[in-house]
Parts: C-alpha cells; structure tokens; sequence
C-alpha cells in the first residue's frame, strides 16, 4: 500500500504515536517562525521554559503585522523580539524586509522539512512541499525547545487538478473554488494534497497561494509535490542544494479526493462575510468599487504584482477608487522598483504601502462607511478591515487590477492581454536584512518595553468546575470576533489585561464586564467555534476574565488546542438540541470533572433550568494531562521535574 505525500513526511518525522487517522502523533519540528503580533508570547513564553539556545535546525522571528509606531509600543515590541531572538539563537527579519509567509517561501522553504509557526497561514511553505502547520505560540515556543508538536494524524483529502488554467483566471481562483466546494469548515482534521498533471503548469508562487489559502478551509495543512518548477524557484533564490524531489507513491492511498478542471474554470470572488461564500464574478455582476487593496500573503509575489503592473500599465485608476498596494517582500519591491514595473503602478494612481500585512489585518486603510473593498487578501471576516458596514470581496490581483480601473467589479476576462509572467531565473537576492543572532547568547541583554506584561496563567484543575454562561455566540465566530485586532487593539498583543477589555467588542461589548463579576464561567458557541486566526490571545484574554470551559457545536483545531494549551476545558454538544435550550446566565455544573474527562462523556447541571446534558470531551490523554495541569506550560514544568527526580 504506497504513501501519499503527506504520511511520507510525517513518517520521517514521526517521535510519538501510531502514524494511523485520527491518532495523537508526536513530530518532529525542523524550522519554526513568528511573527511580531504572536511573536511577543511566544518569547516570553521561551523564556518562561528556562532552556539557553533553540535546538531547531532554523527559527526565524519576522515583524510585519505591527508596523504602524503611532506610539512606543510596536517599537518596544519589535526591539523586545530583536533581542530575544538574538540570545536564544533565532533569525530576526527586520521591519521592512516583508510578510513571514513571502520571505520564508524565498529564503527559507525547504522541500521535506517540517515547519510551526505562530500564524495560521504558515502552511504557506506548503507550496515547495514542506509539512508547514500553524500553531498557537506556546507550542512554536516548545518546538523552539526542542519538543515535539502533537497533532491528530490527518485524513489526507486528494486535490486532483486537470488541465489549464484560462488567461487571466488564477492560483486564486482555484482556492476559492476548493473553498466553496468544502467550506469553512470542510478540512477540519484534513491535510490537502495537490497532485495531477494541473501541477506542472503552477508555479511555486501560484501554489504558495493555493496552500496559504487552505488556512481558510480549517485544514492542519496543505502541500504540493517538490518538483522541477520548485527546483526552478529555489535556483532562482540560489538554494538549488535545498531542493529535493518528492512526490506521493504511484499507488498513494487517499482518504478524499476532489477533482478541478482549471480549463473551465472562471474568475471567482468570496463576497462579505466569509472566504466560502464564493461566486463567479461575472454572476455577481458590476458592483460599484471604492477599494483596491492588493497584497497580504496569499497574492504579493513577484509573479502576482508584475501582473499587477501589466495590467495598469499606461491606464489611470478610476477617480472613484482608491488603490493601495502592498508588496510581500523587500525583494518584491526592489525587483520591481529596478525593472520600472513599480513607475507603471505609481503613474496609474496607485498608493504604495510598505511591505507588511498592512489593511490585511486592519493596520491602516480601513475602507469607508458602507464602503465596497475588493482585496487579493485571504480573510474578509465581518469587522476585519476595521470598518463594521464594509462589505469585503476577496478576488485575484487581475479580478482587482482590472476593477480598480473600470470602478466596478470586473471579469478580468473581459480584457484581452496575454498575462504570461515567468518565474525570474534569478531572484534578486540580499539577505542584509535578516540579522544573524549572536553567537553567545548569555551576552545578550534582553530589552522589555513598559507595554509587555506578564501572560495570565491557569490553576490545576479542580474537582468541580461550575459558573455562569457569560455569553453565547453562533455558528463560525472566528478568532477577530473573540479578540479583535485592528490599529488601535494589535500594539496591546503582550498586554493581556488591555487587550482583555475588548474580548467579543464587535459581538457583546458588555461581555468583559459581565464575565468578571461572575468570575469568568462558561462560553457557548455554534459551529467552528475559533476558525480564522492562530491567535493565542483569543484564549489568554477569556482566561483573563476568568473563563474556565467553552462548549460549542465544534471547534477549529488552532483555537482548540491554544484553549487546552492555557488549560481551559474545549467541550462540544452531543445533542446539538441542547445548544437551543441554553441561555445566557444560566449557572452551570460539571462535578467530578477529573474522570469526566477520562471517560469522555461529561455530564452538565445546568443548575438554573435544572436539567442535565450530556457533553463530549475529544481530548487526548496528554490534553487531558495538560488541562488537569493547569496549561501547557505547568504541564512541561512538571514533566521535566518529573525527569529529574528519575534521573
Ligand atoms: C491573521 O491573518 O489573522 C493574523 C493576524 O496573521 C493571525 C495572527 C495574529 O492574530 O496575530 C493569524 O493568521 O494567525
Ligand atoms: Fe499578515 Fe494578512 Fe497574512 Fe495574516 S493573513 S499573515 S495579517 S498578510
């Protein structure tokens, strides 16, 4: 029985566990990353671990999410970062050198290895065939520490690409497409393999776009074959010695497998509020346009901007859009500064930004009231853009190109231009913004702005857990309704008791208030309760307040695990009924939760109604252990104090 790609890697990488569906597994991590808005955490929570050095084969520390300095904080943060990752052996990438995912794919990716970062579209690496998961902070952290990374094995779902793809349809139309065929949440406990002659024709680029993309489905990862085209881009980078071929066994066994016809396919867009909400632009007809905004992870390559720049060329922006335009990497922007292709944006009308996350994550140009943004980006949760009454459209950089002149959305198959951009033979490549860390740490004195506090941590477990629901959400609620993030709230991302008075604003405003006089309680949620965001914050916060469980209908695997990770009890309906009965302020009660939670099968006095229901707890032993603990971090301290006393 032949290995797909996936299980090959694991395989390798493998420490813990029965590499079997549906099992708890142990990896291997070589590289990890962070970047500054998860990245402040991450180090504290190394420090906290008391080890010297990283052990990892190569952990970089990125700042690109917190680039607006409108006070000390983001500065103090950025210098914090710098200096930690320099005593413990980490690579810092300067502010200005671009977004994580983009100059990790250009100067670090590397076929075959495994990689953690901080941020949920680190499986953007994906696209030259790494295994490459997103992860709350405190796990990055242990795997800086040399700990293995638990995840449930993966079903393995096929993705078979036949054909070729149209002149101006896109990588981006073809994540789209998969999303509107598996939702939100479709890849839940799911790793997405690409395979089918479809490949050869998709640059790494192009793939870098589909696997950052697969974030949005839900899944642990997805991941692309190593083949010529990623040899072609690593020469260009000039590290043809870290490619590799690989490729799935001819007769791989796949758990799924769906079918894209890319010579049929068509311009797509996910309209307001949700990535899966996808249609073809020419259905969705010519709608008025007041925002362009291209860039964030998912569309700021080289390749995708010198379109970009093709399509503007000698063409104004219509006066009623503003265009703004973020490139993913210095050496985006340099390239494209030294081959005139940025004079073509900029006499267009353009707005150039600098190259960082920017409007993607809400840092600046939030659009107006009721204002329609089309953005290359890979989120347009309600909210994010930092204006409530916007309505977000998610499209490929031609769909915006060719928008931002006509004023309305528009099929960018309607113009006829041939769009063939190569992949360059040789990058532009200057590593002078990457800063080696030094070579004795001890050395190094580590600098902490008045803006980092102390994280909040958890109490083992007690026998009895019981409180009040201090609020109840819907289906989908994703990790920017339970702890915004914009440019008032991301300079507060190592200032939990801040960041914590904003827990839920754009749901209940009233919620941190009325979680602390009733001392924290219960969070009830509806589907896909966390999915969006790696952020340990949308944990830490609740814990603040004094969150002690959250049932839903289920969860998105990031959010679950940074939940158990700060020891706060993730539990899901077994009648989804009982999600209907329940109501605000309603007291309950979990006794014994200690065996509850062994055997799996909890049972919850809802003292105020007085009925019970029953609860299911997907929890692994070692969840279990983590949670009894009091959080990830007690858990390891006791481990290791454990080790000492047998050694
Ligand atoms: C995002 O796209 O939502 C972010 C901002 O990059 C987050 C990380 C964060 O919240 O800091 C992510 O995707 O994990
Ligand atoms: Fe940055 Fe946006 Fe990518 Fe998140 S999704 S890493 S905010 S560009």
């Amino acid at each position: 029985m032949g290995l797909n790609l996936v299980y090959k890697i694991l395989k390798e990488h493998l420490v813990e566990g029965e590499l079997r569906g549906g099992e708890t597994i142990g990896i291997k991590i070589d590289q990890t990353l962070t970047q500054d808005s998860t990245g402040t955490m991450a180090y504290l929570q190394l420090e906290a671990m008391g080890i010297d050095r990283v052990k990892t084969k190569r952990s970089v520390a990125f700042i690109d999410h917190n680039m607006l300095q409108q006070g000390f904080e983001n500065a103090d943060d950025h210098k914090y970062i710098q200096t930690v990752a320099s005593k413990y052996g980490v690579l810092f990438s300067k502010p200005g050198n671009g977004i994580c995912h983009q100059v990790f794919l250009e100067r670090f990716s590397c076929p075959g290895d495994t990689l953690i970062g901080s941020d949920s579209h680190t499986p953007t690496a994906g696209g030259v065939g790494m295994i490459a998961i997103g992860a709350g902070g405190l796990d990055v952290a242990l795997a800086m520490g040399g700990g293995a990374y638990y995840i449930t094995a993966p079903k393995v779902c096929k993705v078979n690409l036949v054909g070729k793809l149209r002149s101006m349809v896109s990588a981006k139309d073809i994540i789209l497409e998969v999303l509107r065929n598996q939702t939100v949440k479709g890849g839940v406990g799911k790793v997405y393999e690409y395979a089918g002659e479809g490949v050869k024709y998709l640059s790494v680029p192009q793939r870098a776009t589909i696997t950052n993309m697969g974030a949005e489905l839900g899944a642990t990862t997805s991941i692309f074959p190593s083949d010529d085209k990623t040899r072609e881009f690593l020469k260009a980078q000039g590290r043809e010695n870290e490619w590799k071929e690989l490729a799935p066994d001819a007769d791989a066994i796949y758990d799924e497998e769906i079918t894209i016809d890319l010579s049929t396919l068509e311009a797509l867009a996910a309209k307001p509020h949700s990535p899966d909400n996808v249609e073809e632009v020419n259905k969705i007809g010519k709608i008025k346009v007041d925002q362009v905004a291209i860039g964030s992870c998912t569309n700021s390559s080289y390749e995708d901007l010198m379109k970009v720049a093709k399509i503007l060329k000698g063409k104004k922006v219509n006066p009623e859009v503003s265009l703004v335009i973020a490139p993913g990497s210095r050496q985006v922007m340099e390239m494209l500064a030294r081959n005139g292709a940025l004079g073509d944006i900029i006499s267009a009308g353009a707005r150039i930004l600098e190259n960082s996350c920017g409007p993607c994550i809400g840092m600046g140009q939030a659009p107006g009231t009721d204002a329609v943004s089309l953005r290359t980006f890979n989120r347009n949760f309600y909210g994010r853009s930092g204006t409530l009454s916007a309505q977000v459209y998610l499209v490929s950089p031609e769909t915006g190109a060719v928008s931002a002149i006509a004023g309305y959305l528009t099929d960018p198959r309607e113009l006829d231009l041939d769009l063939n951009i190569e992949v360059p033979k040789n990058f532009l490549i200057d590593d002078s913004m990457i800063i080696k860390p030094a070579e004795c740490g001890k050395e190094v004195e580590v600098v902490r702005g008045p803006n980092i506090k102390p994280f909040p941590t958890n109490t083992p477990l007690s026998d009895e857990v019981s409180g009040k629901i201090t609020i109840k959400v819907e289906d989908n609620i994703t990790t920017d309704h339970i702890m915004p993030s914009n440019s008032k709230l991301l300079p507060f991302r190592s200032n939990i008791p801040y960041l914590a008075e904003y827990c839920f604003n754009t749901v209940d405003v009233d919620f941190p208030k009325r979680a602390q006089e009733n001392g924290g309680g219960f969070i009830i949620g509806g589907q896909n309760y966390g999915q969006g965001s790696s952020r340990e914050h949308a944990a830490l916060a609740p814990l603040y307040l004094g969150i002690k469980g959250v049932i839903t209908k289920s969860f998105a695997r990031i959010h679950k695990a940074n939940l158990i990770n700060n020891g706060i009890i993730p539990l899901v309906f077994e009648n989804e009924s009982d999600y209907d009965k329940i109501s605000l302020l309603d007291e309950l009660k979990i006794e014994d939760v200690k065996t509850a939670l062994t055997t799996g099968e909890v049972e919850v006095k809802n003292v105020t109604q007085n009925y019970s229901f029953k609860v299911k707890a997907e929890l692994s032993q070692k969840d279990i252990d983590v949670i009894l603990a009091g959080g990830k971090l007690s858990y390891t301290k006791l481990m290791a104090e454990k080790e000492d006393k047998n050694a």
